[in-house]
């Protein structure tokens, strides 16, 4: 059986982050997406580009639940931007109903290119309702600073420790992503299991186009999990295929340039 897997994200309108990188790579691991859209983010050129994020109303949040669990529990789902409390909780009552057990979150509390943080109430509700239910949870630099109260993370060693306090929170496994925000001369993420850290290292690729990379991330692994690989080979493989799409990365206006998520499986040269 085909698995089903789920997003729970905003709509990223420039086509690259959000659900529509979520869905685009479950496509690409042969699994089937299914998405409830939590808010719509719109970027306007005519403005320089500056994003506004309308959230979508709570109960219609309920909505898409409901119709896309009406075939019971999926193999596994992941959280994005979240919107509203009422969407978190919504999210929450149904991880409870349909007893979800393969749950990546990705702790989105600022996009990329606003310095607008997701409103601080949501990211309380996330924290006490959302991680608790976390097989993994996947926050940059940035978020894993906020999440953990160690402030900027510089270090491995403060990746490790923020690993450590986010996963007193709940989440049974947590990767800090370093990637190119770190310094380094390599993309370093902190894997932690909920006993020993793994640094997982790849090449930094030199490249402005990777918008969409944590999205894509958080969505490969989600879509690992719910075709079976162990947490930390769905972390591993994860990391490939974003690696792929960072190489590959398109400039898809003059304001931005997105991962190409179709990159690992050359999607490109599809229906010739
Ligand atoms: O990359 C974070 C992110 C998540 N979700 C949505 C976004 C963005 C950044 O643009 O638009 C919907």
């Amino acid at each position: 059986m085909i698995k089903k897997v789920l997003t729970v994200a905003g709509s990223d309108s420039s086509g690259g982050a959000g659900l529509q990188a979520d869905l685009k790579t479950f496509q690409e691991y042969g699994t089937f997406g299914f998405s409830a859209v939590t808010s719509i983010v719109t970027m306007d050129p005519d403005e320089g580009w500056s994003h506004t994020v309308t959230p979508i109303e709570p109960t219609l949040v309920e909505k898409q639940l409901k119709t896309i669990f009406a075939g019971g529990k999926l193999d596994a789902m992941k959280t994005g931007m979240l919107g509203t409390v009422g969407a978190i909780e919504a999210t929450r009552q149904t991880i409870d109903t349909y007893n979800m057990d393969q749950i990546v979150i990705d702790p989105v509390i600022a996009c990329k290119g606003t310095s607008e943080l997701l409103q601080p109430e949501n990211v309380a509700a996330m924290t006490r309702l959302l991680l608790p239910k976390a097989t993994i949870t996947t926050p940059n630099l940035v978020e894993a600073g906020i999440l953990s109260e160690l402030g900027d993370l510089t270090s491995i060693d403060q990746m490790k420790q923020a690993a450590k306090k986010i996963s007193l929170l709940g989440p049974k496994q947590v990767v800090v992503k370093g990637g190119h925000r770190l310094g380094l001369d390599k993309a370093v993420d902190v894997y932690y299991d909920g006993q020993t850290f793994n640094i997982l290292e790849s090449e930094l690729i030199a490249t402005d186009y990777n918008h969409g990379a944590g999205c894509t991330f958080a969505a490969a692994i989600t879509a690992g999990l719910a075709k079976g690989l162990t947490v930390k080979k769905a972390v591993v493989l994860a990391k490939a295929f974003v690696n792929a799409a960072i190489q590959q990365g398109l400039k898809i206006n003059p304001y931005l340039g997105h991962v190409w998520h179709g990159a690992y499986n050359h999607a490109e040269d599809r229906m010739q």
